[in-house]
């Protein structure tokens, strides 16, 4: 009996464990590509900015979604489609077979036991907007390679049933997103960074979080030494505030110059092929690319009104 209940108890911790520090879920339905301006080649950022702005479904008004239900925009048929995450990344690059100029949506259900504010890392390439059960709860218009949890927030998920709907929208290159819950365990690393840069207000979110100002992250640094190091003393202060140490010993200069080094050479790989480092590394020419994607999208009357059906 008492090996039963130490199963079951191991089986729950696994069980919350994993729950909380995957990705926020495993699989999606997805629906696209939808082109950021028809009949244009290289839209420019005010046109990405309208089809960032605008949405082609009702975020409040999901339900029932599932493989092959269809939307019909500029005489096109859109199907939602399932779409395993492999991996952390959701590459929307490669599910699309690599257009220009685009957008999706990615919608998710995610099934609590308990109510509750949870933090969540959100990395984009590029723009992203985030609703949770039809609420807008976070939108970035911004053109960036991907990092997980780029943008951190703190959800309200109910108990039961949670909708979960992104928007991504890809000028060029790779195209993709990740979305996860953090544990406490992967705080202190995002600690850091925010320290190094001097990001008070991310730095405030993870220390209410109970990230541990104290740990001795990869670089070799705790938070406070890498705030220390690049002379912000607003940020020690407010480490200092949460329980972070001004006495630890700092590492030797060649494990500080090595660790930068990496730093800067994984920051560069991304910025380059993407994330994993594997995406995109030598890319058509965009105008290819972007011809071989209009022969699969006919042209059709501009702002048609969104009509749903099932396929
Ligand atoms: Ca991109």
């Amino acid at each position: 009996m008492r090996t039963t209940l130490l199963l079951l108890l191991i089986f729950q911790l696994f069980n919350f464990s994993t729950l909380l520090s995957q990705p926020v879920s495993p699989s999606y339905f997805v629906l696209g590509p939808f082109p950021i301006a028809e009949g244009s080649d290289n839209p420019d950022q005010k046109q990405q900015k309208v089809a960032f702005d605008a949405e082609l479904l009702d975020p409040g008004q999901l339900s029932a979604i599932k493989e092959g239900l269809g939307q019909m925009y500029q005489g096109q048929s859109y199907q939602w489609r399932s779409m395993e995450a492999k991996e952390e990344y959701v590459d929307l690059d490669a599910f699309y077979s690599a257009p220009e100029y685009v957008y999706a949506y990615a919608y998710a259900e995610i099934f609590l036991s308990a109510d509750g504010k949870r933090l969540v890392g959100i990395g984009s390439d590029d723009a992203v907007k985030v609703w949770l059960n039809g609420e807008l709860v976070h939108e970035n218009f911004i053109f960036r390679a991907h990092e997980a949890n780029q943008d951190l927030l703190e959800l309200n998920f109910k108990k039961g049933k949670n909708t979960l709907l992104i928007k991504v929208l890809d000028a060029q290159y790779a195209w993709g997103f990740s979305i996860n819950f953090l544990t406490v365990d992967r705080l202190p690393e995002l600690l850091e960074t925010a320290a190094s840069d001097g990001m008070l207000d991310r730095a405030i979110l993870l220390l209410e979080h109970r990230a541990d100002p104290n740990t001795v992250c990869k670089s070799g640094l705790t938070p406070w030494q890498a705030a220390r190091i690049k002379g912000r003393e607003d940020m020690c202060d407010l480490l200092e505030r949460y329980g972070a140490r001004s006495d630890m010993a700092f590492p030797a200069p060649e494990k500080l110059v090595e660790s930068l080094f990496k730093t800067l050479l994984r920051r560069e790989e991304t910025r380059r092929f993407g994330p994993g480092g594997s995406k995109r590394e030598d890319p058509l020419p965009a105008g290819l690319r972007l011809r071989q994607y209009r022969k699969r999208h006919s042209r059709g009357a501009r702002n048609q009104i969104p009509h749903w059906f099932d396929q």
